[in-house]
């Protein structure tokens, strides 16, 4: 790989979020979802290992639905709807406690869904910050008002820690490659209705389904 091709674009990683949205019937495309996922992730490790706990656990739930679409049941992995149709019709998943289906795709791509409304929230705190916010302190804030209702106390100790080691907020603003703070937060205008189309469809799928609790 190249420099040029290694280097992080948000553009292009919301870009992904877009693509996951089929136009007809808006159903969420798992190969679009994945490559959102590894843009940040990408992003994630450049920050430094203080967040290679984090990248870990992402890259692990994402090398669990990278093996289903290479699996023989590709087919049924294709959207986040053809996927919760499947693995409830074949009882492949563990509903009240992780047993035979450890690692479904539904509660795979629930973990993933729970951090999205987390890179919503943050996105939508940066974009509306001002110069002296602190990258740390809104990032706190997104994580308090989303992901850490899930995780026990020692992962939350963790994060909180780890969000000390986040660039300020003009270093962020040039990491993510878009152009000056106006291009950024117009970009940001621009791209985040896309995010919260596909957590707000995602979340309804779940809900209709009964599965924002799977263990
Ligand atoms: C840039 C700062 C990154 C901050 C990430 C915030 C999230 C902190 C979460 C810490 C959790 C890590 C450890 C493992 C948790 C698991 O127990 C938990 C549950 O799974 P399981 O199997 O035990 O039931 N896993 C999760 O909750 C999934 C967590 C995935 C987090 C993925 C975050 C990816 C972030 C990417 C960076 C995006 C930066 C966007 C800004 C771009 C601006 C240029």
């Amino acid at each position: 790989m190249t420099a040029v091709e290694e280097k992080f674009s948000l553009t292009e990683v919301l870009s992904s979020f877009k693509a996951c949205l089929e136009k007809e019937n808006q159903d969420v495309l798992v190969d679009h979802y994945i490559s959102g996922w590894n843009g940040l992730i990408r992003f994630m490790n450049s920050l430094g290992t203080i967040f290679s706990f984090v990248s870990k656990d992402a890259i692990n739930k994402i090398q669990i639905m990278e093996a289903f679409r290479k699996s023989s049941s590709r087919d049924q992995y294709r959207s986040l709807q053809s996927m919760v149709a499947y693995e409830l019709g074949a009882n492949l998943v563990d509903l009240n406690r992780r047993a035979e289906h450890p690692n479904s795709g539904c509660r795979t791509i629930l973990r993933l869904h729970r951090a999205l409304r987390w890179l919503q929230l943050f996105l939508e705190k940066l974009r509306t910050s001002t110069e002296d916010s602190k990258t740390s302190v809104l990032c706190t804030d997104a994580y308090n008002d989303s992901l850490a209702n899930y995780h026990p106390w020692i992962i939350r100790k963790a994060a909180t820690v780890s969000f000390y080691a986040l660039p300020a907020r003009n270093t962020f603003f040039e990491v993510m490659n878009v152009g000056s703070i106006e291009d950024v937060v117009a970009m940001l205008g621009e791209a985040m209705p896309y995010v919260s189309q596909v957590y707000d469809i995602t979340q309804q799928l779940y809900a209709r389904h009964n599965l924002l609790d799977l263990p």
